[in-house]
């Protein structure tokens, strides 16, 4: 069994995500998603249209989704990977080398981002269309 491990904040949930989570699952058999809540979103200087409780609830009706964990911090990662016996950390290539710590821990992977979609752009597409509207 192994257990592969991701986190991010999967709001508005597109193509981008689906294709990661894929990919995470693909790699592995079981899939848990460290899910940022809305306090650390903010830390992140982000701001989700979801709460964490819809996000969390979209997650899990993934097939590909075994778990979702709230991910609080920068810090837990180690901890996590440790408390839930992860073999494989996946992340997308735009995090490439900023979690390599982990490698004395897991095997650590950055897989190729979907190009021509992110949550950003589709909340820009739909603020422009309200603005043509008014
Ligand atoms: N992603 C992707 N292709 C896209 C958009 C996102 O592969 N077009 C991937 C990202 O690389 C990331 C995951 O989907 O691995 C989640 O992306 P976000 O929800 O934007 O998460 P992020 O803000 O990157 O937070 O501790 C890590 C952070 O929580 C990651």
């Amino acid at each position: 069994m192994k257990r592969v491990l991701t986190y991010g904040t999967f709001d508005l949930l597109h193509r981008g995500h689906i294709n990661l989570l894929k990919h995470c699952k693909h790699l592995g058999n079981y899939l848990i998603v460290g899910l940022s809540t809305d306090e650390f979103n903010t830390y992140k200087n982000k701001t989700a249209c979801y709460s964490y409780k819809h996000r969390k609830y979209i997650l899990e009706a993934i097939k590909y989704v075994d778990e979702v964990i709230a991910e609080d911090c920068w810090e837990q990662k180690i901890d996590d990977v440790i408390k839930y016996n992860i073999d494989l950390f996946v992340m997308g290539d735009d995090w490439k080398g900023k979690f390599d710590f982990l490698i004395p821990y897991c095997e650590v992977k950055y897989v190729p981002r979907t190009i021509g979609i992110s949550t950003t752009e589709i909340k820009t597409k739909i603020e422009n269309n309200l603005s043509n509207i008014k």
